[in-house]
């Protein structure tokens, strides 16, 4: 079968990386290899798939995700870049004319190279978004590891917000929990805009969870007893981490989002936001990334 595109062809690696279309027409990367299977869009650089051989998938892909331009996929991880939520205006306004979570998930990102590493099958993608260059590695393994360079290609310094906002697959979320570094940090609870210390407890789900950490927790356990598994998520350049769950309302004012979909997911994200955004200095890049594991019980 041929590369969706010429310009592909160069980058599929036989029996590891193909790129085909999605029925959407959007075009994708699919890898197979003996460590794991995976699979991301060019559209967003979005990684909507991985799953460890002789396991079940770690990412949650939404069953009613829309895959058009202009449009975030719902599920996989979605990258939210150069701002968080809404867009301020200097004068602290919310930007209407601007989608929620930047513009670079909803953009076309091109190949730059693919390769086989040790550690996996491995490609990176880029974008030039004003005034930044992104760079996006993504390698397929036992583990996933994905790392963003942001390349501040600009004469001023930038100060970017950034989450890499990770939905991960669970069997049943009444029975999981994220445990690890992220517990014992502060957090501001977006559904009621009040700051609260860690409670130094496994965080649990049994309404709507929409909290931003704030501090660096360099490995968080997304803890899954149901599928007698938990994913261990190792961060790196993050000081901020986003724990997200709809619960049913908001999933039912979702349309790109199944209304009992929320009972088989939660966000974990690897982020710099609000007082942790970066600071990046003329001409200078900076760096955020995480690894994905699995672990039975
Ligand atoms: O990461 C949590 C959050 O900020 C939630 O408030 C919710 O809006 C979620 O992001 C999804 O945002 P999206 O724009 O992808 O629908």
């Amino acid at each position: 079968m041929s590369a969706a595109t010429p310009e592909l062809a160069k980058y599929e690696l036989d029996g590891f990386l193909r790129f085909e279309g999605h029925e959407s027409g959007l075009l994708q990367g699919v890898v197979t290899t003996k460590l794991c299977t995976g699979r991301f869009f060019l559209h967003g650089a979005h990684v909507v798939d991985f799953q460890p051989a002789g396991e079940e998938p770690v990412l949650f892909l939404s069953s009613e995700a829309v895959y058009r331009d202009g449009k975030a996929i719902r599920g996989g991880v979605p990258i939210c870049f150069p701002w968080f939520n809404a867009k301020k205006l200097p004068n602290g306004d919310v930007d209407q004319d601007s989608p929620a979570h930047g513009l670079v998930r909803q953009q076309p990102w091109q190949m730059l190279s693919s390769s086989k590493e040790e550690a996996g099958l491995q490609v990176v993608l880029g974008l030039y978004s004003e005034p930044y260059r992104l760079e996006y590695k993504l390698t397929f393994g036992s583990k996933l590891h994905v790392n963003m360079t942001i390349h501040n290609v600009s004469e001023q310094t930038q100060e970017p917000e950034v989450a890499l906002h990770t939905y991960f697959r669970v069997a049943d979320l009444g029975e999981m929990t994220v445990e690890g570094d992220v517990v014992g940090l502060p957090f501001l609870d977006q559904l009621t805009g009040e700051t609260h210390p860690g409670a130094n407890a496994p965080i649990a789900f049994n309404a709507e969870t929409d909290r931003i950490y704030h501090g660096a927790a360099p490995r968080i356990d997304v803890c899954d007893p149901a599928a007698n598994r938990k994913v261990i998520l190792e961060s790196s350049g993050s000081s901020s981490t986003v724990v997200w769950n709809p619960w049913i309302a908001k999933a039912a004012r979702m349309a790109d989002f199944g209304d009992e979909e929320y009972q088989q997911m939660c966000c974990v994200e690897t982020a710099n936001i609000g007082e942790d955004r970066m600071r990046v200095a003329p001409r200078a890049k900076t760096e955020i990334g995480f690894e994905l594991r699995t672990e039975t019980f």
